[in-house]
């Protein structure tokens, strides 16, 4: 695909779609031809974790991050500092990796609605699909798409195996932190319970991966995906995570107390009324550094998980065929930007782990090229030597997995609700929100985004290069959207928040 026209092809999703109709790609009948014999093709472990942003060891977002397992991958393969989601958030994070299209194509921008419950995406062949289409057993545990995905007829079609959901597992009796703000969630919850790590969901999800593993028959390849469900909240750990992390402030990140009076107002309406608590509300009832270890707990014990599932290839003699990637399906915040929790367009909500291992992999590589999430689909495909496919958004990244300074001319997209997006190049991050307002960071002098530059003359051209990458005519959002769903109205400069208008003087709910 010609590069030039993808910023043009992406501000026309109808014009975009007229065209894939034309060629008959999304009609739901994948024209499919082996391009490979199924015996030599490699097996692909594909593993997600929840919420995971760039608290990993080797990814430098947080200094104290112990994730040893995740760090040695990705010396055996190349590791991407620069990737990011599609969508700060699950549902349409997930959508988006699974089908490779944008949110802005989709709709799907919520916590709903499943996809499939799209007539223009009930037939659209996912990655596993695509996968399973071409002769390989699909299996799958733990947290993959958000949510259930329909009944047992509807489940064969997404995957041929499916093992334990996995989830929180064993909780405490009741919640470990005080009352939280807008309802006391009760995911909302965090701190360390004597309990086994045996009686936990992801615990339960490496053990049936591994012996999914052990039992592979060699003449078969698969698609084994496992999905982590921490550190997503509640972030429970047994004592021996905790202890990982020093019980002292060492362990909190370093913020600007008013990080926010350069941002626009419009920021705040990305994550306008949620459940997970505000910075103040943590540093107020003394939960800033139990949520801090706890999720750093709970990345450690996640990171043991893959391990487990890493050592099982190994012992079965599967490594040396076997494509491993690991993903993160958006960031978190702790504090920065005033904020715990997703929905925002910054690194931290943005950044993700993202690592590939396995023949075509190049080992020993940091690729600081923008990668997105949506290329993993493409990639996967020509990585084990499938037939390719027109119609996804994503662009392999095979030149970069061999060779990790081969340039990438796209910056990484980030979109949440339609008109709110954010670009991110090998140097700059700039997002634009509904209203018209703007950010800039020069990540280079200011990697924890403090300094809006988008007022500063000096930068106009840069902001003039990164619009061109804005996507527009982005779809509304997808019928039965809700949750975390945001439109905005230019007419009345009125915001919608889930169904609740939000107007310029409203105070901004802390
Ligand atoms: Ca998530
Ligand atoms: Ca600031």
């Amino acid at each position: 695909m010609n590069i030039e026209r993808l910023p043009r092809l992406l501000s026309r999703p109808q014009c975009c779609m007229a065209i894939l109709l034309t060629m008959g790609v999304l009609s739901g009948t994948p024209q499919l031809a082996p391009a490979v014999e199924p015996a030599t093709r490699p097996n692909v472990v594909f593993i997600a974790i929840d919420d995971q942003n760039d608290w990993i060891g080797h990814l430098g977002g947080h200094p104290l991050a112990k994730t040893p397992h995740l760090d040695r991958l990705a010396e055996q393969g190349t590791t991407f500092l620069n990737a990011h989601c599609q969508a700060p958030l699950c549902n349409p994070s997930r959508t988006s990796l699974m089908l490779s299209l944008r949110p802005t194509t989709t709709g799907v921008y919520g916590l709903a609605p499943w996809f499939r419950t799209l007539d223009d995406w009930k037939d659209r062949v996912t990655l596993p699909q695509h996968f399973q289409a071409h002769g390989y057993r699909t299996l799958s545990a733990g947290k993959i798409y958000h949510g259930g995905v329909g009944g047992p007829a509807q489940r064969v079609k997404e995957f041929d195996v499916w093992g334990p959901a996995g989830g929180i597992g064993v909780k405490p009796e009741k919640k470990l932190i005080p009352p939280t703000p807008m309802g006391n969630h009760p995911l909302m919850d965090w701190g360390v319970f004597p309990h086994n790590d045996e009686d936990k969901g992801d615990y339960l999800v490496a053990s049936w991966a591994v012996e999914q593993i052990q039992s592979a028959k060699h003449d078969e390849p698969f698609f084994l995906a496992a999905g982590f469900f921490l550190p997503h909240v509640p972030c429970y750990a047994t004592q021996k995570w905790f202890d990982l992390y020093p019980d002292d402030d060492s362990v909190l990140p370093v913020i600007d107390e008013n990080d926010r009076a350069d941002t626009p107002r419009f920021s705040w309406y990305l994550h306008w009324s949620l459940p997970e608590p505000r910075l103040k509300w943590v540093q107020e009832n003394n939960q800033w550094r139990n949520l801090i270890r706890s999720y750093l707990a709970c990345t450690s014990f996640v990171d043991a998980q893959v391990g487990r599932i890493l050592a099982a290839l190994e012992k079965a003699g599967l490594a040396e065929n076997t494509v491993v990637v690991v993903w993160g399906d958006h960031g978190w915040h702790l504090g920065e930007k005033g904020i715990t929790g997703k929905n925002t367009l910054w690194d931290r909500g943005t950044r993700v782990p993202l690592i590939f291992s396995g023949p075509g992999v190049k080992s020993g590589q940091r690729c600081n090229q923008p990668a997105e999430l949506l290329d993993i689909y493409p990639t996967l495909v020509e990585l084990c030597g499938l037939k390719t496919r027109e119609d996804l958004e994503g662009i392999s990244l095979t030149p970069q997995l061999k060779d990790a300074r081969a340039k990438r001319e796209r910056p990484a997209i980030t979109s949440h609700n339609p008109g709110n997006h954010g670009i991110r190049s090998e140097r700059w991050r700039y997002i634009r929100y509904a209203d018209g307002t703007e950010e800039l960071y020069d990540m280079q002098r200011d990697p924890r985004e403090w300094i809006n530059q988008a007022g500063n003359a000096e930068f106009a051209k840069v902001i003039e290069e990164h619009r061109k990458w804005l996507p527009t005519g982005d779809r509304p959002p997808a019928p039965g959207s809700k949750h975390r769903v945001l439109t905005y109205d230019v007419g009345t400069d009125t915001a919608t928040w889930e169904d609740s208008p939000v107007r310029r003087q409203d105070p901004i709910p802390q």
